[in-house]
């Protein structure tokens, strides 16, 4: 063979080979670096959590296949109703029984709470109470879906909150399978908390895995119907001080195909380009977000301390950089990590962001703390440079100014101690919002203090 000939076959080779190697580097196939889980196992008892009637399948179709193959106990409940202006709550309704009925569940299997569609982080964070339930557009304040798990329960978080403690309770579950607080959908956001707080304060000590579904604008990627890829985490959610821990739950090609068509079952909501398909994977992905650890710190640090910037509250965790509205852009309202430190008089919360505090933002530290003699919900705001605690009990509440300290871009705020006075569990969250609107949250962290 000339020369001439040997470089040309040559050439080829190299470029297809350098093809083959691109094509290959970009299938997402790198789920081995993440630890399957979760694990079912005979006597294990599956409760999966789903914000609106279908997110039972998106995300959790295989496991649910898997525990129906393998005679584990499973209940879905799904908890708005899925009036989306376009469909009517019955044939939502509807859907859902048709989809997991192909995944093999009956009827009663399936639990509607029938709370209104996009209510819920309102119902979490300002409609807690009975008595000052929230109004649906229809001017309704208590559950009139004709499918209710409790009809007339009022549209408050303590209803809701009371039906998932009753459900917990009579299911007795060992897996609890809800939405992650780093969903960037509020009622994802919402179950989020809503299970976080149900579940501390029930003392519910089975596993917790979460999933997500809404982080755009990149991920899943790619997202359409890629059924030969794997699901594989947000590189913005990996790696992260006290962040989600990633498992893979790996389906087998009956499961893959059973999701499938449950999934077209929920005709109003998946069209052929819903990016919903990208959900057809060879896995699907739970994360654990673990309890936060919060020692007391017996050193005598003193207000002087963080006003001259000598000292930072130790980080409790960290939040995603570029996620939240307007995503991808360098926000100053962003927010980057919260940070605690229990004294015995006084003690801080601090809330890093990207830039300095905007005064057109309202920052919101917001924790239920579980004593023995009831749950607190509190308040910490910073609003145009003071800052407010608020404390909610049943039929109660009170507002105090605070001390607020800003250093560059963090904020520090001193709260009283007595808060913490029973080394209690709390669930924290922190958002940053403008007239009313979400700009940025964290999700809903379980916290202990240690005695
Ligand atoms: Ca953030």
């Amino acid at each position: 063979m000339k020369l001439k000939y040997k470089i040309m076959l040559l050439s080829v080779l190299i470029v297809t080979l350098a093809f083959m190697a691109y094509s290959y580097s970009q299938i997402p196939f790198y789920t081995q670096e993440y630890p399957a889980g979760p694990s079912l196992n005979t006597g294990d008892r599956l409760l999966i959590v789903a914000p609106h009637p279908d997110d039972e399948v998106i995300c959790n179709g295989g496991i649910i296949g898997y525990a129906v193959e393998h005679h584990i106990p499973v209940k879905v409940v799904v908890v708005t109703d899925g009036n989306d202006t376009k469909t009517s709550p019955i044939t939502r309704h509807g859907e859902t029984i048709n989809g997991t009925k192909i995944l093999g569940l009956n009827e009663e299997d399936v639990i509607f709470l029938g709370y209104n569609d996009g209510s819920l982080r309102s119902l979490l964070n300002d409609y807690w109470d009975n008595k000052n339930p929230f109004t649906a557009p229809d001017g309704s304040k208590q559950i009139n879906y004709p499918y209710a798990h409790e009809k007339n329960a009022s549209y408050s978080g303590s209803s809701l909150t009371n039906n998932l403690k009753t459900i917990i309770n009579e299911f007795n579950p060992t897996i609890i399978v809800y939405p992650g607080g780093d969903d960037e959908q509020f009622d994802h956001q919402a179950t989020s908390g809503f299970i976080e707080h149900a579940t501390t304060q029930t003392g519910y000590n089975g596993s917790k895995y979460t999933y997500l579904l809404h982080l755009p604008p990149n991920w899943p990627s790619p997202r359409s119907y890629y059924p030969e890829y794997y699901l594989v985490p947000p590189k913005q959610l990996v790696g992260m001080e006290n962040g989600p821990k990633w498992s893979v739950f790996n389906l087998t090609t009956h499961q893959e195909r059973l999701k499938e068509e449950s999934l077209q079952a929920y005709r109003t909501q998946i069209v052929p380009s819903s990016y919903l398909l990208s959900f057809l994977r060879k896995n699907e992905l739970f994360a654990e977000y673990s309890t936060i650890n919060v020692s007391r710190n017996n050193a005598n640090i003193t207000e002087q301390d963080y006003a001259r910037g000598l000292q930072v509250p130790p980080i409790l965790f960290v939040d995603a950089a570029g996620d939240g509205k307007y995503h991808g852009k360098e926000e100053p309202w962003d927010i980057l990590s919260a940070g605690m430190d229990i004294n015995k008089e006084k003690s801080w919360i601090s809330l890093k962001t990207v830039g300095k505090p905007v005064s057109s933002a309202v920052y919101n530290v917001r924790l239920n703390i579980f004593n023995p003699e009831g749950t607190q919900r509190v308040k910490i705001s910073v609003d145009n440079g003071a800052a407010r605690l608020e404390r909610e009990g049943i039929g109660t509440s009170t507002s105090e100014e605070i001390p607020l300290i800003i250093k560059n871009n963090t904020m520090i705020m001193e709260i009283p101690s007595n808060l913490f006075k029973n080394n209690p569990y709390f669930i924290l969250s922190i958002d940053a919002t403008k007239s009313g609107a979400v700009l940025d949250q964290t999700p809903w962290r379980v916290v202990k203090v240690q005695p």
